[in-house]
């Protein structure tokens, strides 16, 4: 089997790659990734010289190298990690979120389709759902719920999910769809909350929470998301949405909380600064359909999760120093400053 994973040299996608050449021994897998500021080579540093794998330096929205790259490789699978990420970013510059999440998804679709590719899946996220209130606890986001989007971010990646379902009923495309919640774990960039506040609670900075703090995050460790991935390109039914989450709903505050007690610093450090434009209130994932239909169960909960995570980021601290030293200066700057 070949696996293309684009987006491999970003959080998710890595750790994707690590899942996959250590569960599928004969499986060969190449990684297309444009290293955008959010890609890293050095996270792929312990592959790099393994024979099953390979790294090829590309935009998922250039048509011609994607065809030729398809053509030289025959895949029998692709899962389409590559995409901007970030909220902040998107509110601040949309357009490069719907090149990549929505013109990409299409080029990579078109060659899936002109090759043969036996499973196309489209790694989606739980915000294309909108949110929920955060005074009905007993409301969850389930598959058959209707679309809708917050962010330039969410639009994007809700027409991406959109475009994929229409490739599979127009021209019979063994497409997936996964919508997973919230990831941390080893090699997430510092922008995003958990290790953002890590990496300023270990400087003694202040750590800047959005609005009150009481936003709501379900959140889950990485590699229980890769496992799910796994067992959904190689169970899970095409023309299909699967959504992947574990029950493990946190405010923003309580996760602040958690990491400032496990490093050893003082609440004081916590800053309530303006709130995010059109800031989702709560997204917790309903994941009754992947437990029943493929078993999917996640393995690490919050707590030892967390642990882990910041075990990771004392441990590599090389890894996100060489990040902060360059141009995010100036995206700490612009974001943060007189917020
Ligand atoms: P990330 O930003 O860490 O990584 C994205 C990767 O895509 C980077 O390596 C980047 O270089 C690459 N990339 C960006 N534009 C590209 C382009 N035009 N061509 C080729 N490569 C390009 O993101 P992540 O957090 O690992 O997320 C991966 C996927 O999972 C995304 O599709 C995201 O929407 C989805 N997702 C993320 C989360 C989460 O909590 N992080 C949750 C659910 C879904
Ligand atoms: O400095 C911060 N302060 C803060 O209060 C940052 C960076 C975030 N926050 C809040 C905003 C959110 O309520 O923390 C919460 C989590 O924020 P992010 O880490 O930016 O994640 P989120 O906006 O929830 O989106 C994430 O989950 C879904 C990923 O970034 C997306 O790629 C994924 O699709």
């Amino acid at each position: 089997m070949k696996v293309l994973v684009t987006g491999g040299a970003g959080f998710i996608g890595a750790n994707f790659v690590f899942y996959m050449l250590d569960k599928h021994p004969d499986y060969d897998i190449v990684c297309l990734d444009s290293l955008t500021y959010c890609g890293n080579l050095k996270t792929l540093d312990s592959v790099m010289d393994n024979p099953r794998f390979k790294f090829v330096k590309g935009d998922v929205t250039d048509r011609k190298l994607v065809f030729e790259l398809f053509e030289e490789e025959k895949f029998n699978i692709v899962v389409n990690f590559a995409a901007e990420s970030h909220v902040d970013r998107s509110i601040e510059d949309p357009g490069v979120f719907l090149r990549t999440n929505i013109l990409g998804t299409q080029t990579l679709m078109d060659a899936a389709k002109e090759y043969g590719v036996e499973r196309y899946h489209q790694v989606g996220t739980d915000e294309v759902y909108g949110d929920l209130p955060l005074d009905r606890p007993d409301l969850f986001f389930t598959e058959d719920m209707p679309l809708t989007a917050s962010s330039p971010y969410s639009a994007s990646k809700a027409s991406a999910d959109l475009l994929a379902m229409a490739y599979h009923r127009t021209y019979d495309m063994p497409v997936t769809i996964s919508r997973c919640s919230n990831n941390y774990g080893p090699y997430q960039f510092p922008e995003k909350l958990i290790p953002l506040m890590i990496k300023n609670a270990l400087a003694d900075e202040q750590l800047p929470v959005y609005g009150t703090g009481e936003n709501v995050r379900d959140w889950l460790y990485v590699e229980d998301h890769c496992k799910a991935i796994d067992m959904i390109i190689h169970n899970g039914k095409v023309g299909e949405v699967y959504n992947i989450g574990g029950h493990n709903e946190r405010s923003n505050l309580d996760v602040v909380r958690t990491i400032l007690k496990q490093v050893g610093k003082p609440e004081s450090l916590i800053t309530f600064v303006g709130d995010r434009k059109g800031h989702d209130l709560r997204y917790a994932i309903d994941p009754t359909k992947i437990h029943n239909e493929l078993g999917w169960l996640p393995e690490t909960g919050f707590d030892e999760g967390i642990r882990r995570t910041i075990d990771w980021y004392l441990d590599n601290r090389q890894w996100w120093e060489e990040i902060i030293s360059g141009e995010y200066q100036q995206y700490y700057e612009k974001m943060y400053s007189n917020r």
